[in-house]
């Protein structure tokens, strides 16, 4: 029986958009006074990378960005996540704004604007200024503070045109992956310093969101884009029920608790005492961290599938974050990662839109009344070009189609989502993977930069044309 109309079609206002970031596209990480951030310091690090790869020229976008946005506009896209390089407009990470710096994303502003398309902006992306690491980075509080002024003026820039912000993007990889597994920069692998990074991290949400309201129109909407797990136990066995507890504490909890409660769970602070005393928390913090948001940003990849661990085993854990000597859970000694069953992506990342539908079921209940943006959702797959030039990837079509199903089934189930970006907008550095893993809907040849879309562009901007999904061969 097909479909009625109501459940393929999404809401007329939805916003059908793609996602990327400043280091892993802009390249030109030497002009207009831009100086290192922890990722250029991380990835000329020999053996940090894969193949020593860096996001030195990237894919360029610094150069292209008007090719960019007229492709984006081809396609049909009608939103843009982008993040702002903090040490092209802020250098050192304190003092004045580089005007330079501030011109590109003006200039980016103005021609997405011009071609109908709604630019929302991510402050931080993972590229925190070196020469604040080298005073402690997100361990010490003082990079919060700093955070909030950068937050401010770029915010006094760009307020006036950009209605969607983002404070932080996916704090959870910079507290645990930059400080605890070392796999992201800045490669420590110290469990007390993760956890204070988190707060740090939360912190800095909080004043960044004050500072950004102080200074820009009570119109723009201000967000954070959290990497919240759906994390499953294995079985209803009480001590896989807490290890699936423990480790949704250390995913969500850490960031969900203090910004949309304005507390840490007490089930995290019980299971991380052996690692920290979270003594850094000040009198007032909590307060400053749970500001009002005008909505949540959810990326969603796979879920995490959990289990007690058999006190005898050993060796790297398979929790999909890289491979570390080092855990980034912090405390969670007794739990073992488990690969979930199903289809998997290049990225070795079980396919499960049943997890998006969970996730945003989740944050309708614990956040009542909060708008949802799916600010990151796709997947890496081994894409070429066929003889022609021309890009097939009807793997991603599939994700796509299964992903954005979840998202249509959630908005009938009561959810209040307003839009969906994809990530990735084109192939990009891919972190510690370098540019071996593509998650773009447009093609980049890294040989001459040429960018080409990929069948999933096609598709995707289809149904941001008609505001419905377009059928899928064999679904
Ligand atoms: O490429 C990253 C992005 O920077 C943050 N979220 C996950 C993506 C895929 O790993």
């Amino acid at each position: 029986m097909p479909e009625p109309e109501s459940s393929v079609s999404f809401p007329p206002a939805f916003l059908w958009g793609a996602a990327t970031s400043a280091y892993q596209i802009e390249g030109a990480v030497r002009e207009g006074g831009r100086t290192p951030s922890i990722w250029d310091t991380f990835s000329h690090t020999p053996g940090k990378t894969a193949g020593g790869e860096t996001g030195d020229i990237a894919v360029d976008h610094y150069h292209r960005f008007r090719e960019d946005v007229a492709l984006m506009a081809e396609l049909g896209l009608k939103a843009y996540r982008f993040s702002i390089s903090w040490p092209r407009v802020q250098p050192t990470g304190r003092g004045p704004a580089v005007q330079v710096g501030l011109d590109f994303y003006r200039r980016l502003v103005d021609e997405l604007l011009s071609a109908g398309i709604k630019p929302a902006i991510t402050l931080y992306h993972w590229d925190l200024p070196q020469e604040l690491e080298d005073a402690g980075g997100w361990p010490e509080r003082d990079t919060a503070l700093r955070f909030a002024e950068y937050a401010q003026i770029v915010g006094e820039a760009l307020g006036d045109r950009v209605e969607h912000w983002i404070t932080l993007n996916e704090p959870w990889c910079s507290a645990f992956l930059g400080y605890g597994s070392g796999v992201h920069a800045p490669g420590r692998t110290e469990p007390a310093a993760s956890l204070r990074a988190a707060h740090h991290l939360n912190l800095a949400h909080g004043l960044g969101t004050s500072a950004l309201r102080s200074v820009m129109p009570a119109r723009n909407s201000i967000a954070v884009s959290l990497n919240s797990s759906v994390v499953r136990p294995v079985s209803q066995d009480p001590a896989d029920l807490a290890a699936a507890r423990t480790i949704d504490d250390l995913a969500n909890g850490v960031f969900h608790g203090p910004m949309l409660h304005g507390v840490y769970p007490q089930t995290l602070l019980a299971a991380t005492k052996s690692v920290t005393d979270w003594s850094y928390v000040q009198d007032g913090d909590l307060r400053a961290i749970h500001q009002p948001l005008d909505a949540l940003g959810l990326n969603y990849y796979t879920p995490t599938l959990v289990s007690a661990a058999d006190p005898e085993a050993k060796g790297p854990r398979a929790d999909g974050h890289g491979s570390s000597a080092h855990s980034p859970w912090p405390g969670a000694d007794n739990v073992a990662f488990h690969q979930t069953p199903g289809e998997r992506t290049e990225m070795g990342w079980t396919i499960d839109p049943s997890g998006l539908h969970e996730l945003i079921m989740r944050y309708t209940r614990e956040a009542p009344g909060l708008p949802l943006y799916i600010t990151e959702n796709g997947a890496a797959y081994d894409d070429k070009p066929d003889p022609d030039g021309r890009v097939h990837d009807p793997e991603r079509i599939a994700y796509l189609h299964g992903h954005l199903s979840a998202v249509r089934q959630a908005i009938t189930d009561g959810a209040d989502v307003r839009g969906y970006y994809l990530w990735s907008l084109m192939d990009n550095f891919e972190w510690a993977y370098g540019y071996g893993k593509r998650f773009g809907a447009v093609y980049v040849d890294y040989a001459t930069l040429e960018r080409t879309p990929k069948s999933s562009a096609l598709w995707y901007g289809e149904a941001a044309r008609s505001g419905t999904l377009p059928p899928v061969e064999g679904v």
